[in-house]
């Protein structure tokens, strides 16, 4: 059978599916569940309570594991905005649906989950950052920030033409959302919401109220946060994501530039960014009376301390600063996704929504010394997952399978009961969900990383996640590849790959890679591909 054929047979079945639940729905119950899908923009796992309260606290976020499953090994197969957004849509890998980077465009002609929605008869929306290039299809509605956005009076897309609103982005978001809930859906259709955070994207800046909450907070830093990379290979060395010199001080750290000019510091030249393009201009007569104050304060602790810091103090207080803002962000998120919790509760829908909450990816809060993400190394790799579904889900439980955003599109299909496409590549989560674990086998999940040369210098590479070990190659300018023993080295400080003691794990483990590779259709022949479409 044709592609082109299979699909129109899969969307005749799943019209025969609609009618039939259609009429059910008239007759009463088994009604389709609303999906309200919240996604956070680089969100770690490391700053959700649910998964450790060192960091913050997260009382909304959190409701949903209390109600419902938290995942703790949730992974992206390609930890970065855009491909990660598309293999949600798709349900594909990333050699697969092409957005191998965040500058590869997307083939629109391809089927992303929220058309079949559509299709089937739910009443779809997206607000918030989508940053995938494209418009969105299959939504009835939707205002996007064109491309990364902005925090403070950011502007939209939408198909009425282009708008600015005034105010935080993550509170204005919020708004759009409970509003085309309570004003603007047909109450008679089921929902599907795509509700999706900017925050907490570099250059993380918080709400005035939260930059004043925050900036008197100290955190506890993580164990890695001196990492020195001796234990791994050249890849992990030459990336350029370390708090210590990547990160800078007045755009990320919102040291005023005059403060560095005082010090007669030689300004980081790419600080120039932080007027131009930044969110500072962004900011209105009003906002600067909230923000200028604690900016100053910032800038007073700044040269009062800096002169007579030692390398690693300045690496300790460039990690304090990157804290307490990316944290500021998370709490205004937290507090947000409670407002659209209460907005279900009140409006009686919470108990037909399946609410997921979860990340384009993970994020590096100091570990190894960095920020930013892309790696296969835990903290970018994993993501946060919490699913609540009422009657289906049992509050309150753990989950500790391999599942990962490619999964995502299956899941919301076979929940909504609507026919999976065969070409996609996860698997639904329902079973997990619902308690019925025994068809769910696997046991390695597979992930490729691709964007370099780029923003952070973090070599191309792939691999293999068991529970017990990781395995990645490293290749395009180096041909290196790196082991980790999850168990006996959590924190992925020392690659046990030319390790006699693991030689048979490491010929096990790339077997299974080539079966994986296989499996998922990826190859050297793609590797080699999309490095010639990259040069072009
Ligand atoms: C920007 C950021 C990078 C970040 C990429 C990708 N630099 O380029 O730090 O890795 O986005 O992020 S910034 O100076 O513009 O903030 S992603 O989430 O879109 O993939
Ligand atoms: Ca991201």
């Amino acid at each position: 059978m044709t592609e082109k054929l299979l699909q129109l047979t899969l969307l005749s079945v799943s019209t025969l599916f609609l009618v039939s639940c259609q009429a059910s729905e008239e007759t009463g119950p088994p009604k389709r569940p609303n999906i309200l899908f919240i996604m956070s923009d680089d969100h770690a796992y490391q700053a959700i309570s649910a998964y450790s309260d060192e960091l913050i606290k997260t009382p909304n976020i959190d409701r949903l594991a209390d109600e419902g499953m938290l995942f703790t090994n949730a992974s992206v197969t390609n930890s970065i905005c855009a491909p990660s957004r598309a293999t949600i849509l798709t349900g594909k890998h990333t050699h697969i649906n092409g957005k191998i980077d965040n500058m590869m465009p997307f083939d629109t002609t391809q089927i992303t989950f929220p058309q079949l929605f559509q299709q089937a008869g739910y009443q779809t929306a997206m607000y918030g950052k989508l940053h995938f290039g494209n418009n969105p299809r299959g939504v009835d509605d939707f205002m996007i920030l064109p491309g990364q956005g902005s925090y403070i009076n950011p502007k939209f897309i939408t198909p009425r033409g282009d708008t600015t609103i005034t105010g935080y982005v993550t509170d204005i978001i919020t708004d759009l959302t409970i509003n085309w809930l309570d004003k603007k859906r047909d109450q008679e259709k089921p929902f599907l919401m795509m509700y999706l955070h900017k925050a907490p994207h570099r250059a993380w800046w918080p709400s005035p109220e939260k930059f004043k909450e925050f900036s008197q907070k100290t955190f506890p830093e993580p164990k890695t946060l001196f990492d020195d990379y001796s234990g791994r290979g050249t890849a992990a060395r030459e990336a350029e994501m370390t708090i210590a010199d990547e990160m800078l001080l007045s755009y990320d750290n919102k040291v005023l530039p005059e403060a560095i000019s005082e010090l007669a510091m030689e300004d980081d030249p790419r600080n120039e960014r932080y007027f131009e393009g930044s969110e500072y201009p962004r900011i209105n007569e009003a906002q600067s009376k909230l923000y200028q104050p604690i900016l100053d304060s910032i800038a007073d602790s700044f040269k009062e301390q800096w002169p007579t810091m030692s390398d690693e103090e300045k690496r300790s207080w460039k990690y304090q600063r990157y804290m307490q803002d990316y944290l500021g962000c998370i709490s205004s998120v937290d507090d947000n996704v409670g407002r659209v919790l209460d907005y279900l509760d009140k409006s009686g829908l919470a108990e037909n929504t399946i609410v997921v909450y979860t990340s384009d990816q993970g994020f590096y809060l100091g570990e190894h010394g960095w920020f930013d993400k892309r790696f296969i190394y835990d903290e970018s790799f994993k993501t946060p997952l919490l699913i609540r579904w009422p009657n289906e889900i049992k509050a309150g439980t753990t989950n500790d399978e391999m599942v990962q955003n490619l999964d995502f599109a299956q899941t919301f299909l076979e929940a909504a009961q609507i026919a999976v496409p065969n070409d996609m590549q996860g698997e639904s989560l329902v079973p997990l969900l619902t308690g019925n674990t025994d068809s769910w086998t696997r046991e390695a999940v597979y992930y490729h990383y691709y964007e370099y040369p780029g923003p952070h210098s973090v070599k191309r590479h792939y691999g293999i996640v068991t529970e017990e070990y990781k395995l990645a190659h490293f290749y395009h300018d180096v041909d290196e590849w790196e082991l980790y023993d999850r168990q006996q080295d959590p924190q992925e400080m020392n690659s046990v790959y030319n390790d006699p003691a693991y030689a048979q794990v490491a010929d096990s483990l790339h077997q299974e890679l080539k079966k994986l590779r296989e499996k998922y259709k990826d190859s050297p022949e793609l590797d080699k591909k999309y490095i010639e479409l990259y040069n072009k």
